[in-house]
């Protein structure tokens, strides 16, 4: 569904939708250190990702992903990013308090576009490992 209002923010797809923010699934990548590869977590929109939670998942160090970094190594631009089609395979976790929903947002490749999906669609989509990610 492309929306003429921004969607580039879980609030502002939320608002755009007419959704709550926690039904949305923001794609957020990223970067294992030292690997330099990037790592996807779709999460429910009001969670923030615990990065040390995650860092000891992955037995590796955490970085935030830049927007260059984001463009560059999914192929999409911050505020659009999808929770499948990326450029390169992607090792994915998903938010387990997203499996509580009949339905779910995500974004669909730009600022201005989402999906409605089944936690049990993003999950078979993504092979994502649920994981509690508070
Ligand atoms: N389209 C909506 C959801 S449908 C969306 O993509 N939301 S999002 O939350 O997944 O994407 C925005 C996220 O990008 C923010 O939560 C934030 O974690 C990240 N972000 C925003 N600005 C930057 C930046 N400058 N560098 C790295 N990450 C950023």
């Amino acid at each position: 569904m492309e929306l003429p209002d921004s969607t580039r923010t879980a609030a502002d797809a939320a608002q755009a939708i007419g959704c709550t923010v926690a039904q949305i699934a923001k794609s957020l990548i990223f970067r294992a250190e030292e690997a330099d590869r990037p790592i996807l977590v779709i999460a429910s929109g009001v969670n923030r990702v615990n990065e040390k939670t995650l860092a000891a998942i992955l037995g590796e160090k955490i970085g935030k992903a830049d927007a260059d970094f984001v463009r560059q190594r999914a192929g999409f631009v911050i505020g659009g990013v999808p929770p499948v089609g990326h450029i390169e395979p992607i090792e994915t976790f998903l938010d387990e308090d997203l499996l509580q929903y009949d339905e779910i947002w995500a974004a669909a490749g730009t600022p201005h576009a989402v999906f409605r999906l089944t936690p049990d669609e993003l999950a078979r989509a993504t092979a994502g490992k649920v994981i509690c990610i508070r």
